[in-house]
């Protein structure tokens, strides 16, 4: 069913906002009457975002500015949220990115940490500061985006196991919240013409571009009307994983690429 321009009453929080899915998210959501807070670090695209959105009528649009990796910053920006702005109904942990693809005796260390302190302590972090909004109202659905990297792959090493952690930290907390009539789905998508690839390579566009040599990838569009199908379904019905490839790839390690 398609709400298109009704006002929804809802509130959404998507991290990771600037770009790829969380930017694709956000529109599709603002674009069926949903308030909407964007996150980031990049403060100007937040900004032009936030302007595009509030093109849908009878929408509200925020804009938080603040690294997922700092704990004080993530739960400063949450506790200071403004009252309208605290009915989170819905929070879609989507920031994060893999930073290069070595063999682990080839690692490099602050790559692992930056993997780590995003997609594992930074979505831990957004998640300790929205979860108690909801808890308060005994109503919400997070939404964690993890990876079909969950399953590991070679030269994968710690961005797949950032990304086991996400599977599993979604399994843990789907107990936690189950007294609290809290959703928690875990998305898992493949490879996905997003910036990803550009991170992953630091910039480098032909390395990112082989990437999808000889495959039609999902694109970011895919991934935003899962996540919404997942949030609209009924009250008692909660999807708690899914698993999503392009029709050329069958898990992590193997696709089918035309010449
Ligand atoms: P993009 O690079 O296009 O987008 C990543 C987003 O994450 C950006 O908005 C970026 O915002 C944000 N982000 C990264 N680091 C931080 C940080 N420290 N603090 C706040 N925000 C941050 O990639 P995708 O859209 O593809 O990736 C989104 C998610 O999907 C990631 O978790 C990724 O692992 C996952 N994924 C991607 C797949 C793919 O093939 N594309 C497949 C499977 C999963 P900014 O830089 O402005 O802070
Ligand atoms: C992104 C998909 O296969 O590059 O998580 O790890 S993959």
């Amino acid at each position: 069913m398609n709400f298109k321009y009704k006002k929804m009453n809802k509130t959404l929080l998507v991290t990771g906002a600037t770009s790829g899915f969380g930017k694709a998210i956000a529109r599709r959501f603002a674009a069926n009457g949903y308030n909407i807070i964007i996150t980031g670090r990049r403060k100007e695209r937040l900004e032009e975002l936030e302007t595009e959105l509030k093109s849908h009528s009878g929408i509200k649009v925020l804009s938080l500015n603040f690294d997922v990796r700092n704990y004080n910053e993530v739960m400063s920006a949450i506790n200071n949220l403004p009252d309208e702005w605290k009915a989170i109904d819905i929070l879609v942990n989507n920031a994060g990115l893999a930073v290069g693809l070595n063999h682990i005796d080839k690692g490099v260390v602050d790559d692992w940490e930056r993997m780590i302190d995003t997609n594992v302590k930074g979505l831990i972090y957004v998640t300790r500061a929205v979860s108690p909004l909801m808890v308060e109202r005994n109503s919400g659905h997070i939404i964690n985006i993890g990876s079909v990297a969950r399953d590991p792959y070679e030269n994968g090493n710690v961005y797949c196991a950032s990304k086991a952690a996400v599977d599993t930290f979604s399994k843990a907390i789907r107990i936690d919240l189950l007294k609290n009539n809290i959703k928690v789905t875990h998305i898992a998508p493949g490879m996905a013409d997003t910036e990803f690839s550009i991170v992953r390579f630091k910039g480098d566009a032909e390395k990112a571009g082989i990437t999808y040599k000889g495959i039609k990838p999902l694109t970011a569009d895919d991934i935003a009307d899962a996540v919404f199908y997942c949030a609209t379904l009924p009250a008692h019905v909660c999807i708690n994983d899914l698993e999503i490839t392009c029709t050329q790839q069958a898990n992590a390690t193997t696709n089918f690429r035309k010449e």
